[in-house]
């Protein structure tokens, strides 16, 4: 028989994966809060910290830290790849039944992990718990005005495109059933990693839910979002998931205008006003082909983005047949 202690540290309750990129003024902190939240839950865990190319002193902190703390583990690469690039790496490494992905700068306090872990437990458990500041029930405190006015437009927008099913989609922090990662694929460098896992979690026929949570805003150390870049990432996620948002509109608006100034220039012809050589005529005849066009961009590429889906799916339906009669193998 193992020692349950060796067991609870390679195969712990839940891994904490945090990103850190300078955040050497964070690193303890965040850590020890962890830590204290945790070990007062009676759970065995581990503490996954993504370093990659910190130029200030968050790896030296770490490597204290982790001196100190056996749950600590130190992983990174030496080149800045991206806050995506870094929850993959600390997903593939963590090894607990469940995934918590949290930010290093305490914006969202980790007392609130036990809410995410009960969510998980509990016999109807979803596979993803988001915690939602925006969700009615969440809240915000003290975060700049400007940036949240952004954010809640940004996940208002991105509410509408995925079905508007959920409130914040944005966030860093939820949690995860280990399995999530087997089910799906990730390739986001960046921020839009959180909308890339519940996209495709969707599409997979996986269940996401959210839990009221309170985002507050970093004491310490500097913020690595990007707003414009982060901004356009996700307009585009956007018109991705659902491309009748782009060109659906696009369409009818061009088709709107287009019978606007037909039914101004059959208005002239009634008169006997009308000249046709007016460029107004071409430019209504143009622009009721460019409706035309956008309509038909609208039909194909819903198809196609359903059809991505249904390949998604089919995709989590072979993993788990694989699994059924690798286990049916082992049974025999
Ligand atoms: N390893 C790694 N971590 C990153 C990178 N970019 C951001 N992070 C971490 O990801 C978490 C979220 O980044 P923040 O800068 O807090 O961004 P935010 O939460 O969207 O915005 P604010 O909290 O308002 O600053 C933090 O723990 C960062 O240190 C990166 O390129 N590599
Ligand atoms: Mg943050």
């Amino acid at each position: 028989m193992s020692d349950p202690a060796v067991q609870a540290q390679n195969f712990p309750f839940v891994s904490i994966v945090i990103p850190m990129f300078n955040e050497g003024k964070n690193a303890r902190r965040s850590v020890e809060t962890v830590c204290s939240e945790l070990h007062s839950s009676g759970r065995s865990f581990e503490i996954i910290c993504v370093d990659d190319g910190s130029t200030d002193n968050t790896r030296a902190e770490l490597e204290l830290i982790a001196q100190q703390t056996p749950e600590v583990r130190i992983i990174g690469y030496g080149i800045n790849r991206g806050r995506g690039m870094a929850l993959r790496q600390g997903f593939t490494a963590s090894r607990g039944s469940f995934v918590i992905s949290i930010d290093a700068d305490l914006s969202y306090h980790p007392r609130q992990i036990s809410e995410l872990l009960k969510r998980l437990e509990a016999p109807d458990a979803p596979d993803i718990v988001i915690a939602s500041p925006y969700m009615p029930g969440g809240k915000t405190e003290g975060v700049d005005p400007f940036r949240l006015l952004i954010s809640r437009m940004g996940n208002l927008l991105l509410r509408q495109a995925m079905g508007r099913k959920y409130y914040t989609l944005t966030g860093i922090f939820r949690g995860y059933r280990h399995e999530v990662f087997d089910y799906i694929k990730l390739y986001s460098d960046g921020k839009e990693i959180h909308l890339e896992i519940i996209a495709k979690a969707e599409a997979a026929g996986l269940q996401a839910v959210e839990v009221p949570a309170v985002l507050t805003s970093r004491r310490h150390g500097k913020s690595k979002l990007k707003l414009p870049l982060t901004v356009f990432s996700h307009l585009m996620f956007s018109f991705y998931e659902r491309p009748l948002l782009l060109f659906g509109v696009l369409g009818l608006v061009l088709t709107l205008t287009s019978l606007i100034l037909a039914s101004y220039l059959f208005y002239l012809y009634l008169n006997a006003a009308l000249n046709p050589t007016r460029p107004i005529v071409w430019l209504s005849v143009l622009l009721l082909l460019a409706g035309i066009q956008m309509a038909s961009f609208a039909f194909i590429s819903t198809q196609i983005t359903l059809l991505k889906k249904e390949l998604f799916r089919t995709q989590k339906e072979i993993l788990l047949l694989q699994r059924d009669s690798k286990k049916d193998n082992r049974g025999q």
